[in-house]
């Protein structure tokens, strides 16, 4: 160890008295931390620390003024990004190990965007669950259209759960589903994201009141990612706004066909190692399209999922 250059300041030991949270929420430079007793204290943040985000774990302490100080911030498991207006990375929400994609009839039930949310969740390598939910509004002719788009789904390996907060149907599988994980609800606004959360926890929307208050912002839509816990803290959920875009933000072509699972089989059987499963000649992909055993739908899918990527502003 080499002596310490003359003038040079010694860094500042770290404060004692350091205490364990998670990070609930963010509103701008505002941080709601949950300490371990589950009791919430604003905070701010060092500003060497970068964003700070829902799901971050975090080591904080309060200053002689009575302020709150996030000091550390915990390594992530994972992350969940999506471009801000610049086009610059913006960090949604940290250490998430499940994606829950909700989906409804109404608004319509979209296989595209499904498609889609499963690619992220492939590249992050964070498992999806595809949810339907708000099945008391379907009759007989929609099942009849959702049925073989939610069996080719569950064919595919991916676990389906169907739900309906308005009776109650299949909440219980859903919260089987969340034990022991920190799972994140995405899916376009209006399907039910926050219904089926405050179905789960009963005591979700006093805790949105008791928030508001520690914000003094006194709002109830979903702005911003919130986390819950699951009774006994079985697990934690996070209530998100309706992020489309998520995720495939800053993605490769070759990423996008890794994240349909079912080309895995066939793709090291193509002739070119770098195939895009387009039109390239000797493509297994392709050949397993036309014989049947890869869906059309699916490979559709992926050509206008691919399309985007290459070219984000169209
Ligand atoms: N019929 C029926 N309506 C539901 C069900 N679940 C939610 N809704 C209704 O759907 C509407 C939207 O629900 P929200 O929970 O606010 O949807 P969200 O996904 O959180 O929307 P954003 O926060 O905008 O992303 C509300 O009017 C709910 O009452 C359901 O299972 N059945
Ligand atoms: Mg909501
Ligand atoms: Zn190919």
């Amino acid at each position: 160890m080499g002596r310490r250059k003359p003038g040079k300041p010694r860094p500042a030991p770290p404060p004692a008295n350091l205490v364990p949270g998670r990070v609930v929420a963010r509103f701008g430079a505002r941080l709601i931390v949950e300490d371990e007793k589950g009791r919430l204290h604003r905070c701010t943040s060092r500003r060497k620390l970068g964003d700070l985000v829902c799901g971050d774990n975090v080591q904080w302490h309060t200053d002689e003024q009575g302020d709150c100080i996030v000091q550390v911030r915990e390594p992530r498991r994972s992350e969940l990004a999506r471009p801000d207006s610049h086009g610059r990375k913006k960090v949604i929400a940290a250490n998430i190990d499940q994606i829950l994609i909700v989906t409804s009839p109404r608004p319509a039930f979209s296989p595209g965007l499904v498609d889609r949310y499963l690619v992220a969740a492939e590249v992050l390598g964070i498992e999806p669950v595809i949810v339907l939910n708000k099945i008391d509004l379907l009759d007989t002719a929609a099942r009849g259209e959702l049925d073989p788009l939610l069996d080719e789904y569950r064919r595919l390996g991916y676990a389906v759960i169907e739900t309906s907060v308005k009776n109650g149907e299949g909440i219980a599988d859903l919260e089987t589903r969340l034990q022991e994980h920190t799972s994140i609800f995405v899916g376009q606004s209006g399907v039910g994201k926050s219904s089926l959360i405050n179905a789960l926890l009963p005591d979700a929307e006093a805790r949105i009141g008791e928030i508001s208050e520690a914000t003094g912002k006194g709002t109830h839509t979903t702005t911003t990612a919130w986390l819950y816990h699951l009774p006994h803290d079985h697990g934690a959920v996070i209530d998100s706004p309706g992020i489309r875009e998520f995720g495939l933000w800053n993605i490769e072509p070759h990423q996008v066909a890794a994240g349909f699972r079912e080309f895995r089989e066939y793709a090291p059987a193509c002739r070119f190692r770098d195939c895009l499963h387009r039109k390239e000649p000797g493509c297994a992909v392709r050949e397993a399209v036309e014989e049947g055993r890869i869906s059309r739908r699916r490979y559709e899918s992926y050509l206008r999922i691919l399309a985007s990527v290459e070219n984000p502003d169209l």
